[in-house]
């Protein structure tokens, strides 16, 4: 018997910050130990991403999970018996063999994440570590740049405005709770300077201010006038990031601005964010051109990849080898990284090596369908990817990780070092 041995695995139904189920694991180990953990959930996906099972039943619109709970506690449950939670990379390596698929649609993705994230809580418990320093070792001391939202669009807001996420970082603030500090002034702002233009209209799926707005644009302008109101100096203390999600309303070249009624190909599309580029004080944009859109990236991170971050999310999901071949064509310089985009964390830190190796830059990222669960915090310190997306400043399932890394910085005390924005990613061509 070995102290790190997988006594038991059980698995339960709990519910997601949209009010809909998904799956938790625990853990327990031969020393008692025992480790907990919820897969998230996306609406804005991409297609390449690993399978979430859902049961596809009546119930709650077809989107229980009741089977991928039965998966782990069967099958999974009796496969990793007895198994070494010690070995993460050993641990996932027999979760993918037990799927047998390429993308985890027999147990699905929620379970297999589930309990590969559970299984690193459970030893981080037993070692008595917490789980960054479980994952990154005593000198994983890197705190993340927090990238925030202000205003939700797309698929998080009903498609009121067309782009997903407006949102900030704070290259000016000297930690990482600065920042936080920050970031609550320009949201408390944005709201009055809304609430001045009408009724609040309360918030977006992550927390950000409903998207009230005329014009794309307008939602840049009035971020600005936020970041001012607050009296910081837009650019130097506090930047804008977007993600466009443009997989959203765009295919084959074709994109489709439903707000200003305008229909663009990606030259198009790529002339509007280089005029934003050039007007707002944009250090990063996610997801400019569609998934499907390859070329447009490479186009895009020609005209743009040395002045800002570009970011593919639904463009890389989280894989290494996407992650290899957009670097192969210049496509893209940093990569977002969402566990459950691949179902284990030992394929979603395969993705961050990939991209440490071909000079990519990495932010770890909730998705919009979240819990109280804290892992990604641990994950962007232990992986030390000095970025960390959790969606805006208000509602509990994003509370709980911006506290989280708080209690992380406060422990790490003089250790800390926070990333600014070195970490963020930039083009060497
Ligand atoms: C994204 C995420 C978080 P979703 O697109 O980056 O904002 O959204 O989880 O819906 O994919
Ligand atoms: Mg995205």
């Amino acid at each position: 018997m070995n102290p790190q041995d997988i006594r038991s695995i059980h698995a339960r139904r709990v519910w997601d910050s949209r009010g809909r189920p998904t799956v938790e694991a625990e853990i327990t180990l031969d020393d008692g130990a025992v480790g907990r953990a919820i897969a998230p959930a996306g609406a804005s996906k991409g297609t390449r991403e690993a399978h979430e099972l859902r049961d596809g039943t009546p119930r709650f619109g077809g989107l229980d999970v009741m089977q991928a709970v039965g998966h782990v506690n069967g099958e999974i449950g009796r496969a990793l018996s007895g198994a070494s939670a010690r070995d993460q990379a050993a641990l996932d390596r027999r979760l993918i063999e037990l799927d047998g698929t390429p993308n985890k649609t027999r147990l699905g993705a929620n379970a297999t994440l589930a309990v590969s994230m559970a299984a690193a809580h459970a030893v981080a418990a037993s070692l008595r570590v917490p789980l960054h320093e479980y994952i990154g070792g005593a000198e994983a001391t890197l705190m993340p740049m927090p990238q925030i939202q202000i205003f939700g669009g797309g698929a998080h807001a009903g498609r009121r405005v067309d782009i997903q996420d407006f949102m900030v970082v704070c290259p000016g603030a000297r930690n990482f709770a600065e920042a936080l500090e920050w970031t609550a002034e320009v949201y408390r702002h944005a709201g009055l300077v809304m609430q001045e233009r009408g009724p609040l209209r309360g918030v977006a799926d992550e927390g950000g201010w409903w998207p009230d707005f005329a014009t794309n644009e307008q939602a840049l302008e009035t971020l600005v006038e936020a970041i001012e109101r607050a009296g910081y100096a837009p650019g130097a203390q506090v930047a804008i990031a977007l993600d466009i999600a443009a997989s959203e309303f765009g295919r084959a070249g074709r994109y489709t601005l439903g707000l200003e009624s305008r229909e663009l190909d990606s030259d198009g599309l790529i002339e509007v964010l280089l005029r934003w580029i050039d007007r707002y004080p944009i250090v990063s944009i996610e997801d400019p051109l569609a998934e499907d859109d390859a070329e447009g990236f490479a186009r895009f991170t020609r005209a743009a990849g040395q002045r800002i971050q570009i970011v593919g999310d639904d463009f890389l999901v989280s894989d290494a080898t996407l992650v290899r071949e957009a670097a192969a064509r210049g496509a893209a310089n940093t990569v977002l990284l969402k566990p459950n985009q691949r179902g284990t964390l030992s394929e979603t830190r395969d993705a961050w090596l990939a991209a440490q190796e071909v000079g990519y830059a990495g932010i770890v990222s909730a998705r919009s369908g979240e819990t109280e669960d804290t892992t990604i915090v641990h994950l962007a310190v232990g992986w030390g990817a000095g970025q960390l997306k959790v969606g805006s400043f208000t509602r509990g399932e994003r509370m709980a990780k911006w506290n989280e890394a708080l209690r992380v910085e406060e422990r790490l005390g003089a250790r800390a070092r926070f990333a600014g924005t070195t970490a963020f990613g930039r083009s060497r061509r």
